[in-house]
């Protein structure tokens, strides 16, 4: 098609412009999959609030929400908690790795989450579970998150967004939950967490 067709318009300057300006924050974006858990306050409404703090960050956007799963709590004495709502969401983002690890935390605040033991009952916890393909052992920021792999509150969320997903170093997602037991990670039907518009 020539530029002296006729049927091909102009596209108006200030049209590029706005769809420039749309499409700045996010060039060249990288994935990353986030694990939200919560067992403390209103559970749902609190991982739909992260989801949507999540999107409100400038060079974010959310692509994926996974379903709710309730699950029991891992790491503590069993009946000494309550148990968790989790999901997962696959996000796209300018952000680097530290940055969105530092937007991740400033949600936790915003949520009022108070640390104060390990694996403690929290409103909000923010994990980021991978990263493009980065594998990192910085404490600060551990990548892919050290524990994801055997865990299924966060590979049963994960694999339903996303089947063909692989934990960086450690293989398919779908291979990883082959070989574990499912036992304490329920699906809430009846229950839901929006993509926020
Ligand atoms: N950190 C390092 N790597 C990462 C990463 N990939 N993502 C550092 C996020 N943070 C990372 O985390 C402690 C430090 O880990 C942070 O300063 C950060 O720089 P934290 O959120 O302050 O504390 P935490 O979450 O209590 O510790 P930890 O060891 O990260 O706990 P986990 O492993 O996240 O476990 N049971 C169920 N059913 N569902 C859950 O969601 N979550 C936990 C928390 C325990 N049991 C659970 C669940
Ligand atoms: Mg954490």
């Amino acid at each position: 098609m020539s530029s002296s067709d006729p049927t091909v318009q102009p596209v108006p300057a200030s049209v590029v412009e706005q769809v420039d300006a749309a499409d700045v924050t996010l060039s060249n974006p990288k994935r990353a999959v986030i694990s939200l858990g919560s067992n403390l306050g209103n559970r749902l409404e609190t991982l739909q609030g992260a989801i949507d703090a999540l999107e409100d960050t400038p060079g974010l956007r959310v692509k994926a929400v996974s379903p709710v799963y309730e699950t029991d709590p891992w790491g503590v004495e069993p009946g000494t908690q309550a148990t968790y709502f989790n999901a997962v969401v696959l996000i796209k983002t300018t952000l680097p790795p530290s940055s969105l690890l530092e937007r991740g935390h400033a949600i936790e605040e915003a949520f009022e989450r108070v640390r104060d033991e390990r694996w403690g009952p929290r409103t909000i916890d923010v994990d980021i579970v991978a990263y493009q393909d980065v594998v990192s052992d910085d404490p600060q920021l551990t990548l892919p998150h050290p524990r994801a792999h055997e865990r299924a509150f966060v590979l049963v969320p994960w694999n339903d967004v996303d089947p063909q997903a692989e934990v960086p170093g450690r293989g398919p997602v779908a291979g990883l939950l082959a070989a574990m037991g499912l036992d304490g990670v329920r699906v809430r039907t009846d229950l839901e967490l929006r993509l926020p518009e």
